[in-house]
């Protein structure tokens, strides 16, 4: 029989772009469970191209269900993912609540699949969007080079804070068109007003260097989730990675700058001809044509978009790149749906 899949948080920002990817995907699944919070039980959504009604999240919901994607607060996976996985379900989680725990694999397909098929706990663990948005390029030039250090920037788009995200950025917007705001200091944060949303600063006509919450000696939560990330999945415990952590006016498909210093000396053309091959990748790098990724373009896309990949002219062992990810589906959706289907894979192997 085909596997039951549960979608636990089924109404959020992520779960709305799983629901679309699963309508769009080979069909692996038996029944396809909606579950969300008891505030959203009774809606109907569509999977498959069937209205299906949300119920929701109890024990009985999570009964005879072989795999379970979740996309729910750190709290509620913290609490529900091992009811789940006692229950006989394959938890594939989407919160920071296991991802460093030693006993979950953090599975990005494309890197590391064979983690996934060792998970005492019964929960494999999908990484940050953050991590997720660069890894696959990195990772597939750190098979051929060897990866010693990595320094990245992020520009991370709002709705990797949720809908509150994406409807405080399309506020600020509306109260900034038009206008000559931006020219003096503070401007824009008096236009905007209460609507600062979960930023701690106005994020139309601005870029913002925070994302999470404060950890010790200044770094933000999503910057340390980067670093311990990276490391994880890429099974380099010791690799040296410094993150700074940006905000920008951009719906959704995070970007980052990556500098990556290897064990082995690079070449800009070995380079590219790893990354037009890696699965997973699409290389656009021709600047004399206008040609590099760009958030608006890459959005709505499953690949990781890379350009202006170049060699350091301090360090031929090191090399600059630009990335771009859609963070709601590489980022979320889509390598949670990756890793669910190569569960099921295993689960109806003969
Ligand atoms: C963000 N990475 O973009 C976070 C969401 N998981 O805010």
């Amino acid at each position: 029989a085909r596997p039951t899949l549960a979608v636990v948080g089924a109404t959020g920002a992520v779960g709305t772009v799983l629901l679309e990817i699963l309508s769009q995907r080979a069909d692996v699944w038996g029944e396809i469970r909606l579950v969300a919070s008891a505030r959203s039980a009774g809606r109907k959504l569509t999977v498959r191209g069937e209205e299906t009604e949300v119920v929701a999240l109890s024990e009985e919901a999570l009964e005879g269900v072989d795999v379970a994607m979740f996309d729910v607060p750190d709290d509620i996976s913290a609490r529900w993912a091992p009811i789940a996985a006692a229950k006989g379900a394959v938890v594939v989680d989407n919160s920071a609540a296991f991802r460093m725990d030693p006993d979950v694999p953090l599975v990005v397909p494309e890197v590391n699949a064979h983690a996934a098929r060792v998970r005492p706990r019964g929960i494999v663990a999908n990484p940050n969007c953050t991590t997720l948005s660069m890894i696959v390029a990195v990772g597939a030039l750190h098979a051929e080079f060897g990866l010693s250090e990595l320094v990245v920037a992020s520009y991370q788009a709002v709705s990797g804070a949720g809908k509150a995200g994406v409807d405080a950025l399309r506020a600020q917007l509306t109260a900034v068109a038009g206008t000559e705001l931006g020219t003096q200091p503070g401007d824009v944060r008096r236009a905007v007003g209460d609507a600062m949303g979960p930023f701690p600063a106005p994020v139309a006509l601005n870029v913002v260097p925070w994302a999470g919450s404060l950890m010790a000696d200044g770094w933000s939560s999503e910057e340390l989730k980067v670093r311990a990330e990276a490391r994880k999945i890429l099974g380099l415990p010791d690799l040296r990675v410094s993150a700074t952590c940006v905000r920008v006016p951009v719906i959704t498909t995070h970007s980052l700058s990556v500098h990556a210093r290897f064990e082995n000396e690079v070449t800009v053309e070995r380079a590219h001809e790893i990354l037009a091959n890696a699965p997973g990748v699409v290389l656009c790098d021709s600047p004399a044509d206008g040609e590099f990724p760009t958030p608006a373009d890459a959005v709505g896309t499953d690949p990781t978009w890379v350009g202006r990949v170049r060699r350091s002219l301090d360090d031929p062992r090191a090399l600059d790149l630009f990335v771009c990810g859609d963070n709601l589906r590489k980022g979320a959706a889509l390598n949670t749906a990756q890793i669910a289907e190569s569960v099921a894979a295993e689960l109806t192997a003969p």
